[in-house]
């Protein structure tokens, strides 16, 4: 495959072209592909509109992309290897032949049931083949895949089918996740109690439960595919179609429809794959995401695809049966690349050594992080243990709405330092800004992160709302898409990105970041984790409230003392101000699904807001809430 960096001074080069020449840049990759018809136009683009069309007049479908172009070559390879939540059942291994052969079949179901180019599918399903199916299915039509997280409550899910009026819902009589089936058969029947567009859910066999079909809306699946033809012509689209939609909630009010069109897409997930992750031919790589985030519909799906190779679909937890579970699964596939995210290196690290050290993890080349910045001692754990200080670690900074890695170390070319995402890739223009808005030019400091130029794979709009698009992401720094992320970049040109703008707390007058603060009480060798939310003081006007979890329980008596060794490092290593005017100790933080803490509920359980927390149906540990009211201090 064309387009890979090899050696550092190849890297700057291509950056330097990149920079200089975007069009012929893009256009080099964007030839590799299977196209209609050729674009016209290569880029065109307003940033203070929010207005950006990459490959207009372009025709082309993915799905010819990411599955027809390989046949010829590659027909007998498996494509992707889906390895069940428990290990007694038989993986299944789909090649490229297979998977044409239902997507396709899946294709000509979605059509039958009056599903058209342009329509919304909402895909609500476990972490099963029919879910890729579904995704590929909507592509090859037309449809504009939704896919929600199948495990949010019937409340969250109605809100995305309204929002992008879904005219069908795709989804499972239930699925399995540790030692729980979920009944997302029951969760889809109670959130279309309060939805109107939906006029059919077709349903997967997975747990045999035994579920409430509604007549004249529901169908199951199977029987529908079977006799399905197994030949569907892809359908032309244009390169800014939607292909599909993705909700992300923000930190305060509700979740933004992210927009991504066709062939940006498609050239910056294949692009940003190969470079990222250097996949070879016969490696089997595996991302750990669930296809209900970004990460895994460009890291499992569209990326992975689009470049040939063998992706592994894990429907499962890394808790069940054992803490083990990563690591068995390595060594069975011979695993050549691994990414997965922070939060599941730390929970595991916690675990002890023993379970990695039970397996051959021999084949490993690549690891990679994202969803949060990766502190050191999870940075050195992971790449120690895991890789056995001969893998390199690529922590991959991007966003939901980058629509894929745009900050990454490229293995065996860029040296790797703990906590920093490095290097831009080639093509991708970040700059540092400051509160007046203007670009800090120099190294070693600190400022907001922008880009200051599009890239192919960023979203286009939100869904019904490109105002909101606007005023979110371009309104900040005109001429720039803001990440609401801030950075440091060191004197060889490393960014690291500290955590979100927004948690910015101002205490007596002072601007204070909580990410600098977590830090330095998480090297306490206590602390396991820490967030710091303010809350309203009289004097202070804000005061900061830290809930810190312990590697470790601890007396009354040493929590008093941490307690003060906690504050003593605070205001050795920030300042005095900064100290923490409460303390809790709890056994877990909550959290969404890729690791991200979700400090909308700390600040009101902070506020005393407890009838106010919201939607904790998104949290990936909801029962932690409970134990926190409890004890808030
Ligand atoms: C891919 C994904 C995006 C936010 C982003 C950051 C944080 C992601 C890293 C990271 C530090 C990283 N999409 N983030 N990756 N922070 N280092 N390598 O996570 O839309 O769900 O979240 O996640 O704050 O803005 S996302």
């Amino acid at each position: 495959m064309k387009h890979q960096v090899r050696d550092l001074h190849e890297y700057f080069q291509i950056r330097e072209l990149a920079e200089q020449q975007p069009e012929k840049f893009w256009t080099a990759i964007a030839e590799t592909f299977e196209w209609t018809k050729k674009w016209d136009n290569i880029l065109d683009y307003d940033l203070k509109k929010a207005d950006v069309k990459w490959f207009e007049g372009g025709e082309l479908n993915i799905t010819e992309n990411c599955i027809d172009r390989h046949i010829e070559k590659r027909g007998d390879q498996v494509a992707i290897i889906f390895e069940p939540n428990d290990p007694s059942e038989k993986e299944q291994r789909i090649t490229y032949n297979e998977l044409a052969e239902q997507v396709n079949r899946m294709a000509n179901v979605l059509c039958q049931e009056g599903v058209e180019k342009g329509d919304r599918v909402c895909v609500y399903l476990p972490m099963i083949p029919e879910l890729a199916y579904t995704v590929l299915a909507c592509a090859r039509i037309g449809a504009i895949h939704s896919v929600v997280f199948a495990g949010f409550s019937a409340s969250a899910l109605a809100s995305r089918i309204n929002d992008a009026s879904c005219k069908m819902v795709v989804t499972a009589d239930g699925g399995f996740r540790g030692d729980k089936t979920i009944d997302l058969k029951g969760i889809v029947n109670k959130a279309l109690e309060d939805t109107s567009s939906v006029e059919r859910t077709l349903v997967v066999r997975r747990t045999g439960a035994d579920v409430h079909m509604e007549n004249g809306r529901d169908e199951w699946l199977s029987e529908k595919l079977e006799k399905a033809n197994s030949f569907f012509a892809p359908e032309k689209m244009d390169s800014e179609d939607p292909l599909f939609i993705l909700y992300t909630s923000g930190s305060t009010g509700k979740p933004k429809g992210m927009v991504h069109t066709t062939a940006g897409y498609m050239v910056y997930a294949a692009y940003s794959f190969q470079n990222v992750f250097q996949y070879e031919a016969d490696d089997v790589y595996w991302c750990t995401a669930d296809i209900g985030w970004i990460t895994g519909h460009t890291y499992i799906v569209y990326g992975p695809l689009l470049n040939g190779a063998t992706t592994v679909m894990f429907e499962g937890v890394p808790s069940y049966p054992d803490f083990d579970r990563f690591w068995q699964i390595v060594e069975k596939y011979e695993i050549n690349q691994f990414y997965t995210a922070p939060t599941a290196i730390r929970s595991l690290a916690k675990q002890g050594a023993e379970h990695v050290e039970k397996h051959d993890l021999s084949s490993l080349k690549v690891l990679g992080t994202v969803g949060e910045p990766i502190n050191e001692e999870a940075w050195n754990w992971y790449h120690h243990h895991v890789g056995q200080e001969r893998c390199p670690i690529v922590d991959t900074w991007w966003q939901t709405e980058t629509g894929g890695i745009m900050i990454a170390p490229i293995p065996f070319t860029t040296p790797t330092k703990a906590t920093y995402a490095s290097f831009p890739l080639p093509g991708v223009q970040p700059a540092l800004l400051d509160e007046e808005g203007d670009e800090i030019g120099d190294n070693v400091v600190s400022g907001n992160l922008c880009i200051k130029f599009p890239w192919p794979g960023m979203a286009r709009t939100i869904w019904n709302n490109h105002q909101r698009y606007i005023d979110t992401y371009f309104a900040r720094y005109p001429g720039y898409y803001f990440t609401g992320d801030a950075a440091l970049r060191d004197p060889a040109g490393y960014y690291r990105i500290t955590g979100r703008v927004d948690d910015v707390i101002i205490v007596s007058g002072h601007n204070l970041g909580t990410a600098p603060i977590e830090n330095v009480i998480n090297e306490h060798q206590n602390v396991a984790e820490s967030a710091i939310v303010g809350y309203s003081h009289e004097v202070k006007g804000n005061a900061l409230y830290g809930y810190i979890t312990l590697k470790n329980e601890l007396s009354e008596e040493e929590q008093d003392h941490l307690r003060n060794e906690i504050n003593g490092l605070i205001a050795d290593h920030v300042g005095p101000i900064a100290k923490l005017s409460k303390m809790q100790f709890t056994s877990s933080l909550p959290k969404t699904r890729s690791g991200k803490i979700m400090r909308r509920i700390l600040r009101k359980i902070a506020a005393g807001e407890l009838d106010q927390l919201g939607d904790t149906s998104t949290l990936l540990n909801p029962e932690c809430v409970e134990e926190i009211i409890e004890n808030r201090v």
